[in-house]
């Protein structure tokens, strides 16, 4: 097989991935070699839209060093209603309601030396909880696939088939209102480490960037 892989630099403003089908190739990757964290606060946020009941990834980040590919991962986490977040292969699973075939916000904040994380889903902030301390190592980040190994082993029965939007990663953690300003699409801060309106990564297999499909009330 020949996979056409292409490093883009866009501002996706008003755009949209749309991961039409199932594969386990077909992923949007972005590669943060210059992060070496040890300490700090992350705020990770994605909006996607799908029809698939069983787990998937909405977003997945390996680091080096812990060597782990869970490293900070975010889906669903079962085929029952649940979303889950993974740090350091520890996880924190909640049950919610996860309707299908609309759009839903998930964010995650998560200190590295407190180890509280906390998910928002639909602006909806969750109970704050311990999952695991640990530290950030040129993080790989992968949309469209769960990463098995460090930029790699994508496991189809894990990927994602859908549109996802608006993703942002901050070294630091919003306040409530500005999460709650990013779930209402008004204005917010763009992420510092991972933004939206301004980023690179690189496009393998099947995905397409597409205008984003607004709603008429
Ligand atoms: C991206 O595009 C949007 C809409 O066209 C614009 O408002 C924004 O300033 C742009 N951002 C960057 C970083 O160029
Ligand atoms: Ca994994």
């Amino acid at each position: 097989f020949f996979f056409f892989i292409l490093v883009i630099c866009q501002n996706l403003s008003g755009k949209m991935f749309t991961f039409p089908q199932e594969t386990n190739t077909a992923r949007c990757t972005v590669s943060l070699f210059f992060l070496l964290l040890f300490v700090f606060l992350f705020l990770i946020s994605d909006w996607s839209f799908t029809d698939l009941s069983r787990t998937h990834s909405l977003f997945s980040l390996a680091t080096q060093w812990p060597d782990s590919d869970n490293g900070f991962v975010m889906g669903k986490a079962t085929a029952a209603d649940t979303v889950g977040l993974y740090v350091a292969n520890q996880g924190l699973i909640s049950v919610l309601d996860y309707e299908l075939n609309t759009w839903h916000s998930i964010c995650s904040t998560w200190g590295s030396e407190s180890g509280l994380a906390q998910l928002w889903f639909n602006g909806k902030p969750l109970v704050r909880k311990f999952i695991s301390e640990s530290q950030i190592d040129k993080p790989l980040v992968a949309l469209g696939q769960e990463q098995d190994s460090y930029g790699g082993k994508f496991d189809i029965k894990q990927s994602f088939v859908g549109m996802m939007t608006d993703v942002h990663m901050w070294n630091y953690v919003l306040s409530s209102c500005e999460i709650q300003n990013y779930v209402g699409n008004l204005n917010f801060t763009p992420g510092n480490v991972l933004n939206w309106k301004a980023l690179t990564f690189e496009k393998t297999g099947n995905v397409l960037i597409e205008n984003k499909q607004l709603t008429c009330h």
